[in-house]
């Protein structure tokens, strides 16, 4: 599924992220930005050692916001590394910072010159953010971005599987 926002592009896939041809992945990191499992796991595994090693030199990266190392054996160039927030009851200003992962690692786009991304559905497997509420906020600050950029000409949020595919397809067709 794809729509157009402006002049840019958005477009739900279900897939493998670390297979995407995106100038640029996003990965669902922790604020050590150590190696974990998931999506982490998967990019680290598919992207060899230099990623962690550039990692390492990074210090870290709290919640809500993002940074970039290069894509090691990827086919992206870039890895953009973003920490989503741990769920608890959704009164943690989990919304807050689940939409400033999104917004942050926007925002490096466009500063590095990244004109295509992938995003993964952040916070919603290890981190435990109900999938409804999850999708709503990824369709909506990555729409409201593009609409006032377009410099970044595609995003494209790539679901594991097919339920997670339907539940983002709802929210976008809700906007
Ligand atoms: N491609 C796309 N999506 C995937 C893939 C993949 N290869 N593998 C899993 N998913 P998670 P989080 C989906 O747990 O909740 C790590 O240990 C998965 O089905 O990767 O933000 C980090 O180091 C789920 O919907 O990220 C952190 O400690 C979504 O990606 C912690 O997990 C996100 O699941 C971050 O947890």
């Amino acid at each position: 599924m794809e729509v157009k926002v402006g002049a840019s592009t958005l477009e739900l896939v279900e897939g493998d992220i670390t297979r995407q041809d995106t100038d640029a992945v996003v990965n669902a990191a922790n604020e050590a930005l150590r190696p974990g499992g998931g999506v982490d796991g998967a990019i680290h595994r598919a992207g060899g050692p230099a990623i962690e090693a550039e990692c390492r030199q990074l210090r870290g990266c709290p919640t809500g916001e993002a940074r970039v190392t290069t894509g090691g054996n990827l086919k992206a160039g870039y890895v953009i590394h973003t920490v989503g927030p741990v769920y608890r009851d959704g009164s943690h200003r989990e919304p807050e910072l689940l939409a400033s992962c999104y917004r942050e690692s926007l925002k490096l786009a466009s500063a590095q010159g990244i004109k295509s991304l992938a995003f993964p559905s952040i916070s919603t497997g290890v981190y435990g953010y109900p999938i409804a509420d999850a999708a709503r906020i990824a369709v909506k600050t990555v729409t409201d971005y593009l609409a006032q950029h377009p410099e970044i000409e595609r995003v494209r949020l790539v679901l594991f599987g097919r339920a997670a595919y339907e539940v983002y397809a709802q929210a976008l067709k809700e906007l």
